[in-house]
């Protein structure tokens, strides 16, 4: 039985990591996480200069799930290039540049540094004060995806291109994305980013959970599996129709090995465990792969390609 998979031309030992957010800000973080059961390590989202974020409280769960307005604390970028001496699996930096021209340094040094095995551009954060999510506005993702390109195609080692893209809610969004997508040389996409601006309300003080934005934040766990499943899906399809090699990585509401089956089933080929990990810690990994293999062994499967993407419509 194995849980082997691939994300792009980089070969993972299972198919399920950590997303970039809950525990994965600071070295003793990343180096927990390179010993864990985590397939790769992927950081933070970061920035040129450290940021402490948003005002606290800024981080709440419940059992359904989780709402953040973090505000993208982090170390700055040099800290995770350096961090990548003390790690020994794949590891990816998340970039967040909040400018074009601070996105472009940040992976202009992380190329030059050659330590890095790739990153994960975020398109998507939803918790940047007077800032809206890029990945909803197309232009502007295309003209930022270009610059960007321009910088990544000057190198030719291999290096790992992801986008976290946000849910997107209706079905003419999936062919427009892709065509974008499709111009630059993007290994993986992750489907989903945290729902943006949710509200989660206690009745009992009458009050927010969190401080920041008026109480709004990103909304994880449970909550969005559902939409985190049908952005799989959809992306996973328009790629196959349009013949394209990119592959999808799930996330959002995962918190067994049937949620995973259920991810890899619409055409994830890995997934990423965000409010879970932030709730279980490094445990939740070998407890995952075990849940999944379980399955996987009832059902008869010996490898992720044995179901993945074989969704079947209910007659
Ligand atoms: O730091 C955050 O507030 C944050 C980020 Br960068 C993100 O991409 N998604 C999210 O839910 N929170």
């Amino acid at each position: 039985m194995s849980l082997h998979t691939n994300i792009g031309f980089q070969l993972l030992d299972t198919c399920i990591y950590n997303a970039s957010g809950p525990r994965c800000t600071s070295l003793k973080e990343l180096i927990q996480l390179d010993k864990s059961h985590s397939s790769l390590v992927l950081s933070k989202s970061s920035t040129v200069l450290p940021r402490e974020g948003n005002v606290k409280p800024r981080y709440y769960h419940n059992e359904l799930g989780s709402i953040n307005s973090m505000g993208l604390p982090n170390q700055g970028f040099q800290y995770y290039i350096d961090s990548a001496n003390a790690i020994s699996k794949p590891y990816l930096i998340s970039v967040n540049g909040l400018t074009l021209e601070d996105t472009k340094l940040i992976i202009t040094k992380i190329l030059q540094s050659n330590k890095i095995n790739g990153i994960e551009i975020n398109l998507s954060c939803p918790n940047i004060i007077g800032k809206g999510q890029l990945a909803y506005d197309l232009v502007e993702m295309e003209r930022y995806l270009s610059e960007i390109f321009i910088i990544i195609n000057q190198y030719s080692f291999p290096f790992l291109v992801g986008l976290k893209l946000p849910p997107y809610f209706d079905l003419h969004w999936y062919p427009q994305i892709t065509n974008i997508i499709k111009k630059f040389n993007v290994h993986y996409i992750t489907c989903i980013n945290s729902i943006g601006n949710g509200l989660l309300v206690d009745s009992e003080t009458e009050s927010t959970v969190i401080k920041p934005k008026g109480g709004m934040g990103g909304i994880g766990g449970q909550y969005i599996k559902p939409i985190g499943l049908s952005n799989v899906r959809n992306f996973y399809l328009e790629f196959q129709k349009q013949n394209l090699k990119i592959d999808v990585i799930g996330c959002g509401g995962i918190e067994s090995g049937e949620d995973i089956f259920e991810y890899i089933l619409c055409g994830a080929s890995a997934v990423q465990i965000g409010t879970q990990f932030y709730r279980e810690g490094i445990k939740c990994f070998p407890r995952l792969q075990q849940e999944l293999k379980d399955i996987m062994s009832k059902k008869g499967y010996r490898c992720l390609d044995d179901f993945k993407g074989k969704l079947q419509i209910i007659n």
